[in-house]
């Protein structure tokens, strides 16, 4: 609510996670002095986090990017103007493009930035450039959730909103650690246990919800097929399928019965390490419920199965009837907070806004129409295949925006070399960054505090963003970059505002048909949209939204790990997230969480720790078959003997040095989730060692 003590009072929606807590900030002298939570905020309902709220000092941080920066003969970055930025933009993307073709060209989208910026970036690519080659990081994210809840029921977004917990009897959590990734979800959900919510968690860490819970089952890491194998199994096996909705709405049951004959409750213990009563208990809660929620995260999608664990999930909803009513819900936590938002706005190497395929003849021509262009209908690259066509001397530049993938994406002595490896290289930010190292111009951007758009949360709520006090220096936002670099390669988009944008949108996306700055107003709206502004807290109330209109089963078996444990490597390391940070850390580590929490640590049980000769404390060596770090040790119960732990948001430690390329099977996405790696103290590290330090 507007408060008269400050100067400027703005409601705007959290940037950091796919929450999309509604926040009030309040401004004085062009800094953010407070920002309190939005009463009326839907996602929110008067709660926020500890970054939401308090993580806002980064905006007036002295590292802010200022100026456009341009690298110069001494190969270093130094200020520059607009003019000379865009100029340096231009000639060398024309160059390429001229010289390689527009496929030698490719470009990341943010999913920090807005659906306005996604969408703008998107025809930059696509219509300015001219070449499919866009990605964002969904693909190293929920990528896999995207493709499979497509595959199983047609639109790639959660069934529900995050109030279906209320309504739940029943819930489980599988791969997700929302009391860290997604706070204020997280805290209802706690409310709801405590209201007497079944809740089952599953996950090789003892998250902090699994003490809400009824029950905790903690399988080895990239075991999930085989536990969620097992629960329909159970499901079936007890009489616990809804046969009424099954025999209506779905197809290919049949065969998932015949799969699941062969995952008994034994069957999967040996295979997960999952006691069979526990597997059991937990089928029973879900299948029993009057209405379930299926709530996961990145430690089902960051895999090498993952698209099909989510099939799986999708499986035992659709066989227990847990879909399309209050309360019962299939919930991915989307992870950044407009995740969802880019991949909507088609800022994928093979879809146009609204998943439409590029070679969709209809879609492909509805774009032609309004950008004025012809457009490929070629699919273009994928973050990885960008990274490896690089090396390969294929792709000579890159346009990255609002993305640190030498810190954040998995390899990194590989990503490096790609960066490298570029003739070209744009990067547009907030700050410079572990990526910026090998930029040749760098652009300043504004933060989600300093603009006007929308984001989407991980329920589908498009939400408006407005700019609570203006960009340092001469940052400029997103939108404006992207426009003027636009105009500088000849395309010059007709937008005078972000608000012009989202009306080509609502033209020319069918799920957004009826989306208007006001029909958004404080509360926001849940695509897919009718024309007339309804929109959809709950999809597949009827009926599902697949070619015949049924939702699929899926009967895939499951599969090991890339990565297993061997005399070398004996130990598995998962990586996660920690509450007080996020992601590369660019903006957390600029605030006061740093002094709640200033480095990565390596969580160890204390057996290991003990078998290691390591104390609490101690600096060790993590070294996988593609990397070493060091970092200090946790040694902690909360993590079961075999397995170690840490998190990605400190470049000083460089966490994905360990990670290799596996990548789930469908859609790349990266199996952060398990490397096997050997870990010591650092001071028996033996001289040799340093050898397989990654690079050398
Ligand atoms: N504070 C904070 N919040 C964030 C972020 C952040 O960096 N910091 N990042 C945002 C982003 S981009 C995302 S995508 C979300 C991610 O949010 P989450 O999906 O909750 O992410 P993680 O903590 O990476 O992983 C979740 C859990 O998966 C478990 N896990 C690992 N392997 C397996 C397995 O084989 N089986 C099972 N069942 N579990 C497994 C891990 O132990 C971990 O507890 O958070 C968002 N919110
Ligand atoms: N080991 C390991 N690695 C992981 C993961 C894991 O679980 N384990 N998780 C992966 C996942 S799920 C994700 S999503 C990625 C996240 O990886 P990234 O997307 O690389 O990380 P972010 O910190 O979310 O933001 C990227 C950049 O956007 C900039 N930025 C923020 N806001 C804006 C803006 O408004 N405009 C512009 N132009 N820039 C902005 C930030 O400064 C930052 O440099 O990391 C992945 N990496
Ligand atoms: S829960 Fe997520 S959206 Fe809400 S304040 Fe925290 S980081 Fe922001
Ligand atoms: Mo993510």
């Amino acid at each position: 609510m507007p408060d008269d003590r400050f100067e400027s009072n703005a409601t705007t929606t959290c940037g950091y996670c796919g929450v999309g807590c509604r926040l009030e900030t309040h401004a004085r002298d062009g800094r953010i002095v407070s920002i309190s939570p939005a009463l009326d905020g839907p996602a929110n309902l008067g709660h926020t986090c500890l970054k939401g709220r308090f993580a806002h000092q980064f905006t007036r941080n002295r590292e802010r990017l200022t100026t456009p920066l341009i690298r110069g003969e001494d190969g270093e970055l130094h200020p520059a103007t607009w003019d000379e930025a865009l100029e340096r933009i231009a000639t060398e993307l024309t160059r390429v493009k001229t010289q390689y073709g527009p496929d030698a060209i490719a470009g990341l989208a943010s999913s920090r930035a807005t659906n306005e910026d996604c969408f703008v970036m998107a025809r930059l690519i696509r219509a300015a450039i001219g070449t499919n080659n866009l990605d964002n990081c969904s693909r190293v994210c929920h990528s896999p959730t995207s493709f499979a809840m497509r595959k199983a029921f047609g639109l790639s977004g959660a069934t529900g909103s995050f109030a279906d917990v209320d309504h739940a009897d029943a819930a489980i959590i599988i791969g997700a650690n929302p009391t860290a990734g997604h706070p204020v979800a997280g805290a209802r959900i706690k409310q709801a246990a405590i209201r007497g919510m079944r809740l089952v968690t599953i996950d090789p860490r003892r998250i902090e919800l699994a003490d809400y819970g009824v029950l905790h089952l903690s399988p080895r890491p990239g075991t999930n097929a085989a536990v969620v194998l097992g629960l329909a199994h159970v499901i079936a096996r007890d009489g616990l399928v809804d046969q009424d909705f099954v025999d209506a709405r779905t197809d290919g049951f049949d065969a998932l019965l015949d799969l699941i004959a062969d995952y008994t409750p034994q069957d999967v213990e040996r295979i997960s390490g999952v006691p069979a009563a526990d597997l059991e208990e937990a089928a029973r809660i879900y299948g029993e419920a009057e209405a379930g929620c299926l709530i996961w995260g990145l430690g089902v999608t960051e895999h090498k199965y993952g698209s099909e664990v989510v099939q799986l999930l999708c499986n035992l909803a659709m066989m227990t009837g847990n879909i399309g009513r209050p309360g019962a819900a299939l919930l991915p936590l989307r992870g950044q907070n407009n995740v969802q938002g880019s991949s909507d706005m088609g800022a994928l190497p093979d879809t146009h806004s609204d998943y439409r395929p590029v070679d969709h003849e209809p879609t492909a021509r509805a774009f032609e129409a309004a950008w004025g262009v012809p457009l490929s209908r070629a699919k273009g690259l994928t973050i990885p295949q960008m990274f490896d066509a690089a090396i390969g001397g294929e792709l000579r530049a890159m346009y990255i925006f609002g993305e640190d993938p030498a810190q954040t994406d998995p390899n990194t002595t590989h990503v490096v070399h790609a960066l490298e490896s570029l003739d070209f290289l744009v990067c547009q930010d907030i700050f410079e960054t572990e990526t910026t190292k090998y930029a040749h111009v760098v652009l300043p951007a504004a933060s989600f505090l300093e603009k006007t758009g929308t984001f989407t949360n991980a329920e589908r709520r498009i939400q408006l963003v407005r700019p609570a006090i203006d960009p340092p220096g001469e940052a400029r936002t997103d939108f404006a970059i992207l426009s003027a670099v636009s105009a500088a390669l000849g395309h010059e988009m007709p937008y005078a505002s972000p608000e012009d944008v989202m009306a080509e949108i609502a033209a020319l996306t069918p799920n957004f048909a009826g989306v208007t700055y006001e029909r958004l107003g404080r509360r926001g709206l849940q695509w897919p949209v009718t024309a007339d502004g309804i929109d959809a807290p709950i999809l597949y109330a009827d009926t599902f939204t697949t070619a015949n209109g049924l939702g699929h089963f899926a009967a895939l078996p499951y599969q090991p790990p890339g990565s297993e444990a061997s005399d070398e490597f004996p130990l598995i390391l998962v990586t996660g997230r920690r509450l007080e940070h996020y992601n590369a850390g660019t903006m957390t580590r600029r605030t006061a969480n740093l002094e709640l929490l200033p480095s990565d640590v390596l969580e160890l049980h204390p057996d290991d720790a003990e078998r290691l000769w390591v104390t609490d404390g101690d600096l060790v060596s993590v070294r996988s078959a593609f990397g070493r770090i060091e970092l200090h040790a946790e040694v902690t119960r909360k993590i079961e003997p075999g397995h170690v732990f840490t998190a990605f948001h400190f470049p000083e430690v460089r966490t994905n040095l360990l990670i290799g390329s596996s990548a789930d099977v469908n859609t790349s996405c990266p199996e952060y989730k398990v490397m096997a790696v050997d870990v010591r103290p650092v001071s028996e590290v033996p001289a040799r060692v340093p050898a397989l330090v990654a690079g050398d």
